[in-house]
This record gives structure tokens, C-alpha cells and sequence, in this order.
């Protein structure tokens, strides 16, 4: 199992549909009122936590996601049919960042857990909205809203509920290795275990618990000093440490000095962590006598601790180490965290219909924009009314102005989303 795992995914929620222009028609009024319907909304896209999800392969075979676009609206004021909403799961646990940015947009933790990445575009309103008591058969109506694309990075950071701390030969591989089904390095160098490793240790009851094994801290590691600092931080998220200190002092480290040792890393990392229930753990008991034994049980009880003396090598105790976890997990049950784990993403929801482009090149001036799209895709271009709306509306968003300040005059050539027309500081005419 790998402890970090990442992911590179393209999303896109769907179109809204447009509304559309239509007229009543009833047997005994030959040209009634306007009944262009609205167009549906696009699916929005959703990311959510799901616990019996353990790694991002899946998405190293499918990366590109689409909701369902809107439908256009109907005759009769109906309304399209709103796109489907995709939700996309991913294991708990797992950071969404925005690729561009690199700006982190959730932090999924809990099952369940959702939120919106990109927001479907609305409908666009049918021309029954339009209608005034001065105009009473608009020929226009409204586009639907462009989708949102962009490209998110997954990053998976396992929670494991127990971590194994200690200092570097304690033997905590060792532990791992006799618990769970994890089968890390074990060597009698320190720094042999460069990666968290993880396994998954078995209650009686069938369920099973994560357990990572952290590289070995040693003094000054909450500073920066050895490997410690990179994975100090996933401790924050366990439930439960077993801090193991290698007994016999093999590499010259008193158990006495290494308890202290850790425990002050911990709180200089972040005082917080002292507060994690800790199981301590007296490894490498083989190689004590047993007055060496009571010695230590003494100098712990005078702190108050009350250690459970192991060999992870001969695997003496394990099996009461195990019931003791077993008792602590149960006295201290899982808390979904309530932090709420999403940061303000206006990503998820802009569907930069202000982002326009004019430009000029020796055949004209151009402008072009999803907005500017959608619009011309519902303007009926032989209808005088429909176009004269199409131009009230660039004028509000400022292409008129955007033009004239590169330059444009009265009869120049304009091309807007490749439609050419004929420009006038009042209104544009079709050429
Ligand atoms: N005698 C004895 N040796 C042990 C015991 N447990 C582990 N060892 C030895 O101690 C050495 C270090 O064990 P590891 O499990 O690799 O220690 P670690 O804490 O993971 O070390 P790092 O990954 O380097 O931080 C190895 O040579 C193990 O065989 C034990 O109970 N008794
Ligand atoms: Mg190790």
C-alpha cells in the first residue's frame, strides 16, 4: 500500500440549455402571446468522501468527467430538462487542489462528505419572460450559461488511526511487521524506514484498523532535523500512538532519554499531540534481565506510566499489547471531525461569462467570449427585435467601450463570435 498517491482529473459541469423564443397558439387566436419555455440547468460536479475507497487507481484509467448539459426549453412555457449531476468519489482522506492555482479547495475527511467543484450553468429564460406591456411579442430570448471546465489534483493522505512513533531502531517495523499484514524493511541501521508504511491489524471482530508505522523521529525533528518533520504532520490525524522505545538502549539512547525525547518532539511540533492517547511500549525485552525489567517498570510508574513490556522480535506480549489497543480504540471511539473541511473555492461557481476578448487585425475588430457565444447561438439574426436585444445586451457588459478604446470608428467591420457587423456607437447592424 502506498502511503501518498495522487491524481490529476479534468471536470466539466454541464451547459445550461437555452430558452427559446415560441408563440401560444390556440384555435380561436391565430398569433398568441409568447411561450418559449426555459432551458434546463447543466449537472453540477461534486466530489465526495467514500470510506471503502482505499487508493486513487481508478482514476489512472478514467480522468475526464462531464455532467449532463440542460436541455433547451419547450413550447408552451416548458421548461428544459436539467442535466444530470455527477458526483465523484474518492477515498477519504484525499486533498482536492486547483491545478492552476494550487490552491487547496477540501480537505475530504468524512464519508460523505461533498462539495460542489464546479457549478452547472443556469438556464437560459424563454422568451415568455420578456414580454411588457410595451412589447408584448419579444423575439429574443436568453442563452444558457456556459459550463465550468478545470483540472483538479487529487492527493490521497491515508488516515491511519494508530501510528507507531519512536525513535529510529526501536524496533517499530518490527511491530508492524508482527501486527498487520504490512512486510516493511527491517534492519539494525537507523533511518531504515524512509516512508510511512501501513498495514491493517484485525480486531477479533473481523474489522480491521490502519496502522502506520512513522519514520523514526529523533531530537530536533519537530525543527526540521532527520526525516521526522515530513511525516510528523501525519500523526496529527491518528487516533492513537504507540510510542515504542527500544529497551535495551541498543543504539546507545537510555530508554529513560528516549522517552523524553519523543515526547518533546511531539509537543514541539505541536502541543496538541500530547493530548493523543499514547500506548507506551518497552521493546527488545529479550535482551534484558529481568531486575534491568522492574528497574524501568519503576522509573515509569514514578511518572505515573504504566508500560507493556514486549520483544517485537519473539513476539512476547504481542497478543496482550493487541487486547490492550483493542480496549483504548473502543474507550475512545472515533469522532467525525466537525471542522468544516472545505475553503472558499470561487472557482467552483465562476462561469466567467465577464471574460470577453476585442481585438483588431487588418480585416476588423473581433470579440470573442462564451457569453458573446451563447447569445449569438440564440439571436435570430433576420429578426430585427432579437438582434437589437443582442446589442443592448454586449453594450451593459461593456464591448462597446472595450472597442472604442482600441480604436474602433462608425462603419468599421466587427466580426462578434465570427458574425460580422457594421459598427455604430448606438447599435451594430448586420452587413
Ligand atoms: N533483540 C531484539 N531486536 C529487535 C527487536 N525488535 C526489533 N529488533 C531489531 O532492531 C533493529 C531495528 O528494527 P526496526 O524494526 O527496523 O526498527 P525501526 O524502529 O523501524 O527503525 P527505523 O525505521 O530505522 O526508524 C532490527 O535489527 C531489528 O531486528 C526485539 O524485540 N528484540
Ligand atoms: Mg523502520
Amino acid at each position: 500500500m502506498k502511503f501518498i498517491d495522487t491524481a490529476k482529473l479534468k471536470i466539466s459541469s454541464g451547459k445550461g440549455g437555452n430558452g427559446i423564443v415560441a408563440w401560444r397558439r390556440e384555435k380561436f387566436e391565430p398569433r398568441g402571446g409568447p411561450a418559449g419555455g426555459d432551458g434546463g440547468r447543466g449537472g453540477n460536479v461534486y466530489i465526495q468522501g467514500d470510506n471503502s475507497l482505499g487508493t486513487l487507481l481508478d482514476f489512472k484509467y478514467k480522468s475526464i468527467f462531464k455532467a449532463g448539459d440542460g436541455q433547451k426549453g419547450g413550447p408552451k412555457k416548458m421548461s428544459g430538462k436539467a442535466g444530470e449531476d455527477l458526483i465523484i468519489k474518492v477515498p477519504c482522506g484525499t486533498v482536492v487542489k486547483d491545478s492552476h492555482s494550487g490552491e487547496i479547495i477540501a480537505d475530504i475527511i468524512n464519508e460523505n462528505q461533498k462539495i460542489l467543484v464546479a457549478e452547472g450553468g443556469r438556464g437560459g429564460r424563454g422568451n415568455s419572460h420578456f414580454a411588457t406591456s410595451s412589447r408584448q411579442s419579444p423575439h429574443f430570448c436568453e442563452p444558457g450559461e456556459p459550463q465550468i471546465e478545470r483540472e483538479l489534483e487529487l492527493e490521497l493522505k491515508l488516515i491511519a488511526e494508530v501510528g507507531i512513533v519512536g525513535m529510529p531502531n526501536a524496533g517499530k517495523s518490527t511491530l508492524i511487521s508482527v501486527i498487520s499484514s504490512a512486510k516493511p524493511k527491517i534492519a539494525d541501521y537507523p533511518f531504515t524506514t524512509l516512508v510511512p508504511n501501513l498495514g491493517v491489524v484485525r480486531k477479533p471482530d473481523g474489522d480491521g484498523i490502519v496502522i502506520a508505522d512513522i519514520p523514526g523521529l529523533i531530537e530536533g525533528a519537530s525543527g526540521g532535523a532527520g526525516l521526522g518533520h515530513d511525516f510528523i504532520r501525519h500523526i496529527e490525524r491518528t487516533r492513537l500512538l504507540i510510542h515504542i522505545i527500544d529497551a535495551a538502549g541498543v543504539n546507545g539512547t537510555s530508554p529513560e532519554d528516549a522517552y523524553k525525547i519523543i515526547q518533546n518532539e511531539l509537543k514541539g511540533y505541536d502541543k496538541s499531540l500530547l493530548k493523543k492517547k499514547q500506548l507506551l511500549v518497552l521493546n527488545k525485552i529479550d535482551l534484558l534481565s529481568e531486575e534491568e525489567c522492574k528497574k524501568l517498570k519503576d522509573y515509569f510508574k514514578k511518572k505515573r506510566l504504566n508500560p507493556i513490556f514486549i520483544s517485537a522480535a519473539t513476539k512476547k506480549n504481542i497478543t496482550f499489547l493487541l487486547n490492550h489497543l483493542f480496549e483504548l480504540l473502543e474507550k475512545n471511539p472515533k469522532e467525525e471531525e466537525d471542522a468544516i473541511h472545505a475553503f472558499y473555492d470561487p472557482n467552483a461557481t465562476d462561469h466567467k461569462l465577464d471574460e470577453f476578448m476585442v481585438f483588431k487585425n487588418k480585416q476588423g475588430f473581433y470579440v470573442e467570449g462564451k457569453k458573446t457565444e451563447g447569445l449569438l447561438s440564440v439571436t435570430d439574426l433576420k429578426n430585427f427585435q432579437s438582434v437589437a436585444h443582442l446589442m443592448r445586451v454586449l453594450k451593459s457588459i461593456g464591448i462597446f467601450t472595450e472597442l472604442e478604446k482600441i480604436g474602433i470608428k462608425e462603419g468599421d467591420t466587427v466580426y462578434i463570435s465570427g458574425v460580422e457587423f457594421e459598427y455604430s456607437p448606438e447599435t451594430m447592424v448586420m452587413t
